[in-house]
């Protein structure tokens, strides 16, 4: 078999040159049902039932136009991209644990696809509308897998998704409550499943941050931690006291090229977290405030304002922004960066935008160390010869 220098899944990190990504698709879009990991509310009037079912024609067509928009300006820059295959989402699902209405869309492949290197990994979800969101990419993790004995596949365990394995009373707790409780990290899923969201982590060559979260508990770290240490991979566990609703690392902590991550000034690390950043020559730059406020993101749009710092590598020099942030694109363009901006509001209520909206599969490059000054406890030491 004849092999092309780079293996066809080969990303290492959010920054190194683009080759190839997976640019999701509102096809078909749900509203996210209402379950115990999930409870969607309207924005203006959060007292009204949240919708169920497929979204508006309308909807639809405005999200998939900005995100054919993201498709274009891509294969002008030379990225080659692929997208999700038509899946059913407004069909209900029943496992022997649980039951519900309807799924949700394939906009966020980030959520739940991510290369580390030349493997892809499934991530075991957290939510039950999206247990079979991965069916969207199996024709494409096939294609890969086919094309390259290189490639490797893992598909995490998935969890039962039973009611046991939620908090449910979370959804209930009083912001005070919540204050109180910030530096126990316990949110709506329990601990004794593994659980991820593939969105929950953050590439940085041999070195990978993993947010505890919503999405992410510390059984899904440790799995992670077991898999991907064998193969020389650090995963740090990172934690941001303030948010009391973390999902996604990636409106969070964005690294943008080597030495330089863009920070979120509402959601300060966890006290000491900053060291192994700062003592390996990193900066960490604060986010300008969002253009738009909490109270002015669309209606049924889940996510903070913070999806401003959503933004895509297409390289160390090259970044993609929404249209409307003017003072991120002007802080990244002082900082060297080329800036490519697009509009992407439409895109916000499916949960994301440019990063969380797609998946890279290939990236120049390959597994580097950004961190030479760390030390490092893994969960399994080496045997003594
Ligand atoms: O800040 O609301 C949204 C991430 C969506 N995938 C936030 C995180």
């Amino acid at each position: 078999m004849y092999l092309p220098h780079s293996p066809v899944v080969n990303s290492w990190n959010e920054w190194d040159p683009l080759r190839e990504v997976v640019v999701g698709s509102a096809d078909a879009a749900c509203f996210e049902p209402t379950e115990p990991g999930s409870r969607p509310r309207i924005r203006s009037t959060p007292d009204k039932p949240f919708p169920t079912g497929m979204k508006s024609k309308e909807a639809i067509s405005l999200a998939n136009e900005e995100l054919a928009g993201l498709v274009a300006l891509l294969e002008a820059q030379g990225v080659t991209v692929r997208r999700p295959s038509p899946r059913p989402f407004a069909t209900s699902i029943r496992t022997p644990d649980f039951e519900v209405s309807n799924q949700y869309c394939a906009v966020c492949p980030r959520d739940v696809m991510i290369t580390i290197g030349n493997e892809i990994i499934e991530a075991t979800m957290s939510r039950r509308a999206r247990y079979f969101e991965f069916q969207a990419y199996r024709s494409l993790v096939y294609e890969y897998w086919n094309a390259d004995p290189r490639v490797q596949w893992t598909t995490a365990p998935k969890p039962s998704m039973a009611d046991g394995m939620y908090r449910e009373e979370f959804w209930d707790w009083p912001v005070e409550e919540r204050h109180a409780k910030m530096h126990s990290f316990e949110f709506c899923i329990q601990q004794d499943e593994v659980i991820f969201d593939a969105a929950d982590m953050s590439r940085f060559g041999r070195d990978i941050l993993v947010q505890e979260s919503m999405t992410t508990n510390r059984a899904g770290i440790r799995w992670l931690k077991r898999h991907l240490e064998p193969g020389g991979f650090r995963i740090h566990p990172v934690h941001f006291p303030l948010d009391f609703y973390p999902s996604h690392i990636d409106c969070t902590f964005v690294p943008l090229r080597p030495g330089l991550i863009l920070t979120n000034p509402d959601r300060p690390l966890r006290d000491g977290e900053e060291a192994m950043f700062l003592e390996n020559d990193w900066e960490l730059l604060e986010a300008p405030q969002p253009i738009l406020g909490n109270d002015e993101m669309p209606p049924y749009c889940q996510s903070s304002k913070w999806l401003s710092m959503n933004v895509l590598s297409i390289s160390p020099t090259k970044i993609i922004c929404e249209e409307s942030e003017k003072p991120l694109q002007d802080l990244l363009a002082s900082r060297g960066f080329e800036v490519f901006p697009i509009p992407f509001r439409n895109v916000f209520e499916y949960g994301g935008s440019l990063h969380c909206a797609t998946w890279d599969v290939r990236r120049d490059g390959s597994k580097e160390n950004y961190f030479p000054h760390l030390t490092y406890e893994p969960l399994v030491q080496p045997a003594q010869p």
